[in-house]
């Protein structure tokens, strides 16, 4: 724990390092009460800091130093200072060998940060500022070095030994032990580094790359999990072929391997050439995953691959710069993503993850731009604002650029850092220079915090044949942001006539149409843009793809949301007028639940749902995301003051009477996709997947009626089903339903048949965490005294604590404060035992800002409880104060 006090760090004090270290020589010696870490260090003055030797200052934390030498004189305790982060001597020629040993103990380390156990494996995760936990060193990505590691533990229960790069060298010990060493050719920040020893299988096979190089692939996972690896492999490769045709990047070294470990704090992490994966990212099979589970695997098997360039071979000057990595790398395994499976619905999903959440972060008391300009604990920056919002940065670019110019732009971005530590404006100046652009003011969106809101309004001329949009866009003040100026938002549109057909675009000025579909750059404040030959009243589809991540409002009727529904040529905006209808009826309902009126439901809304359900033709996938109402989150973010309960009984009624009213064409959906999957058993293709999405949101609006023959159609399919899509559907809309033997008996025999799984019991304990039933804090509390629960495991920590406190809003802010209190202990338990997981698990409280003035204080007085609770890490300190602030 600190006991320093908490410091700002300012980007504008980024100096570069006074000294650099060229070659990292490491040897572990693990034990099970210690681990000793040899380090040697080949350093030098850097020469762009000038002549002169200042002190060096090395960061180290919980290190006990047995022993230090310069060029082999050994110090004594008079030649250094040692304090709680930092170890300070005086060097004394331009070059020099460092060499320590440190004793660690990485057998009670539970932060998870540094080097430390996971079940009966050693594992290290180094990101951001973990390396100083292992050895003194200069733990900061501008400092790359060439890395040799050598590892040495007992033969029998640690049989593996892996590093980063290439194997080397390895043999026998004395007294049962063996070693191994492993050298990365490649020079890289100590953020990046891995070890990891344990009793482990893996699964291997090989990909040849564009130049016809082998590399070997290997996926290593404790024995009982050898079943569940060929998913990540199959993602693996996938991406590899990917990352060669899209963005013309190969792999480098001749061997990649990814090592799942069951206690992470984060999804994954990139070391070069040893991936280490929370389990939950890589093992995946239809038995025990989801079909989102298995797109997620995907997903996070792409990002960290593709970081081998964007992050490794070229990586960050500081953790300011951490979107250069992160949010590059969202967009490119976004785009991934949307090539193998349906880009429509990956789309939507991300947007609606970001307009509920990130849109939410801007909104708080830890806003902060995609590149921050200060911090205190820099954990607390891997943020969706860094991440999904840097992406959705990098998407503009591509957008503003088209495909080929944003690839030439990555071709020079890649050419002229490779080896190098840069910042966001190297990758800004990279795009300019390919593409004879300025974009300096689109830069805005890297200072800036905080989510713009694009106003338009229109008007149309029938005489002059004309129709004009005007956008004004504006943007809230932020902590430390009071005045914004412009930004330059993309807006991707086209005009529907009254078939539903986009008209050709025709600008004044222009000499021809470009097309029905087309990007206006909005750059100021006020602008206003006129289409001419448009002979009769257009309607507007506006943003088309969520062009920028804005808040646009646009004074639609429902007539018209509709007609969008049904018409528009961009898949994402049917969507999305179907998202604005229903909030449209939803508010309404909120509205009418306030007041105490009997709640009354838009039939339209019915009528829309109806004419997808019926229409065949259409992607079974999109009528799912369609079919599928905003989630209470998202209504709470879009809503000034939330009114958690009216929120929660407009939306269940919503669900209650759709339900009703659309029985029989729901069914029909149900029973027709149930039949083919007991028929064609599972099958991971995406036409399937859509079918399954389909089947089980029917059948959740259809248990809604309460009727005897959907209960036995639910029991059918999770006691039939021969995956995990189909029975954890059914086991999610049985614990919402009112049937309380059934529901005990199906929750008894899953965990029975699935205890010794901790992902699949992970989910169980999730599906029960979500429920919106009365008695939700309750039922929490009992679980967590399961066997299968524990708060040393981050899966558990946000299996139950996350879930309930971020998706069970009615019952986390149950007026009394009690959700409130719960969320509030844990955090001060847990800021003892995990700070960056304690730090996470506290968002929901920062939000206190939304609601009415008795959950306000109610909220306040629970971080004010944290705050004066004891020794706090930086990281809950961080936020608590910020958001008390
Ligand atoms: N760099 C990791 C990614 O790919 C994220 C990460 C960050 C993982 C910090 C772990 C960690 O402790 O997103």
């Amino acid at each position: 724990m600190r006991t320093e006090q908490p410091k700002v760090i300012y980007l504008k004090d980024y100096q570069a390092p006074e000294y650099l270290i060229d070659e990292t020589n490491l040897t572990f010696e693990l034990y099970e009460d210690h681990t000793l870490v040899h380090a040697q260090l080949v350093m030098r003055r850097n020469p762009e800091r000038g002549e002169g030797l200042p002190p060096l200052v090395l960061d180290g934390q919980q290190l006990e130093l047995l022993s230090l030498s310069m060029d082999d004189r050994e110090l004594g305790a008079a030649d250094y200072q040692l304090e709680d982060s930092h170890l300070t001597l005086q060097p004394v020629a331009a070059s020099f060998t460092l060499d320590s040993t440190v004793r660690i103990h990485p057998e009670t380390n539970t932060a998870l940060e540094g080097l430390y156990k996971s079940g009966k494996m050693f594992c290290t995760q180094c990101e951001a500022e973990g390396f100083r936990k292992i050895t003194y060193y200069l733990d900061r990505p501008d400092v790359m070095s060439k890395f040799t590691t050598t590892v040495s533990a007992e033969q029998h229960r640690y049989p593996v030994l892996l590093s980063n790069g290439n194997p080397v060298a390895s043999g026998a010990e004395e007294g049962g032990r063996h070693w191994a060493t492993w050298e990365d050719p490649f020079k890289k920040p100590a953020y990046l580094f891995a070890l990891v020893a344990g009793d482990l299988w893996c699964v291997e096979d090989s990909f040849t790359t564009m130049t016809q190089r082998e590399v070997a692939l290997r996926i290593y996972v404790e024995p009982e999990n050898i079943d569940k690896v060929q998913h990540a492999m199959d993602s693996l490769k996938k991406s590899m072929r990917w990352d060669e045709e899209v963005y013309g990047r190969e792999y480098d070294l001749d061997i990649f391997m990814i090592v799942a470990v069951n206690d992470f704090n984060m999804g994954a992490m990139e070391n070069k050439g040893l991936n280490i994966f929370n389990s939950s990212c890589v093992l995946a099979k239809a038995e025990t995953a989801t079909d989102a589970a298995h797109q997620r695997v995907e997903a996070v098997v792409a990002h960290e691959y593709f970081h081998n360039w964007s992050g490794n071979r070229v990586t960050c000057r500081d953790w300011f710069q951490l979107s250069l990595k992160e949010g590059f790398t969202v967009f490119r395994d976004a785009e991934f993503s949307a090539d193998m499976n349906s880009r429509t619905v990956k789309r939507i999903e991300d947007v609606a993850f970001l307009r509920t959440n990130q849109f939410a972060e801007d909104a708080g008391p830890m806003a902060h731009p995609v590149r921050p300009d200060s911090f205190i604990e820099i954990s607390n920056f891997y943020t969706l604002t860094v991440y999904e919002k840097g992406s959705e940065v990098v998407r503009m670019i591509h957008t503003l650029l088209g495909a080929e110019g944003f690839r030439k732009g990555t071709d020079l971005y890649f050419e002229r850092h490779d080896g190098q530590a840069v910042t966001c404006d190297d990758f800004i100046k990279a795009m300019e220079d390919a593409n004879g652009v300025d974009l300096a003011q689109f830069k805005r969106w890297y200072s800036q915090s905080g989510t713009p809101r694009l106003q338009v309004e229109d008007s149309f001329n029938a005489a002059a044949k004309t129709y004009s949009l005007t956008f004004r866009q504006s943007c809230p003040a932020t902590p430390g942001q009071k005045d914004k100026q412009p930004f330059v938002i993309p807006v991707e549109l086209g005009l529907l006539d009254a078939a539903g057909n986009d008209l050709p675009l025709r600008l004044a000025g222009e000499a021809k149409a470009q097309g029905g579909n087309r990007v206006l750059s909005v750059t100021e404040a006020e602008q206003t843009f006129t289409f001419v030959d448009i002979a009769e009243r257009p309607l507007p589809s506006l943003l088309r793809g969520f062009s920028a991540p804005v808040k646009l409002a646009f004074p639609y009727d429902r007539d018209q949301l509709m007609f969008l529904m049904q018409h528009d040529s961009d898949g994402f905006n049917r969507w999305e007028a179907g998202q604005q209808l229903s909030v449209q009826v939803l508010q309404e309902l909120i509205g009418q639940h306030q007041r105490g009126e009997k709640l009354v439901l838009d039939p339209r809304l019915i009528t829309a749902f109806r004419t997808l359900l019926e229409d065949e033709s259409l992607d079974q996938a999109m009528v799912a995301e369609m079919l599928s109402l905003p989630s209470e989150a998202y209504l709470t973010e879009i809503s000034d003051v939330a009114d958690v309960d009216a929120i929660h009984a407009a939306r269940e009624f919503a669900r209650q009477s759709i339900g009703e009213a659309l029985f029989q064409p729901l069914l029909a959906r149900f029973q027709a996709n149930r039949s083919l999957s007991r028929a064609t058993g599972y099958v991971a293709e995406a036409a399937h997947i859509a079918r399954r999405t389909l089947q089980n949101i029917a059948l959740s609006y259809l248990m809604q009626s309460g009727k005897a023959e959907v209960l036995e159609a639910c029991l059918e399919q999770f006691n039939g089903c021969d995956n995990m899509t189909e029975r954890l559907s059914a086991l999610a809309v049985l614990v919402n339903s009112g049937f309380e033997q059934e529901k005990a008996d199906a929750l008894a025999r899953f965990a029975d048949y699935f205890k010794d799984d901790p992902l699949v019991m992970d989910q169980w304990f999730s599906v029960q965490a979500g429920c919106g039933l009365p008695g939700g804090l309750e039922r929490v509390q009992a679980l967590m005294a399961h066997p299968a629960f524990t708060l040393k495991n981050p899966n558990k920590v946000r299996a139950l604590i996350g879930a309930f406190a971020n998706q069970n809003l009615v019952n986390f802010h149950r007026a009394d404060g009690a959700g409130y209190r719960f969320l509030a202990d844990h955090v001060i338990t847990l800021n003892a035992l995990n700070p960056q997981i304690a730090s996470r698990q506290l968002a929901p409280l920062t939000r206190w800002r939304k609601y009415d003035a008795s959950r306000q204080q109610l909220m306040k007085a629970e971080l004010e409880r944290i705050l004066a609770s004891g020794e706090l890490s930086s990281d809950v300190f961080e936020v608590v104060s910020k958001s008390l602030a």
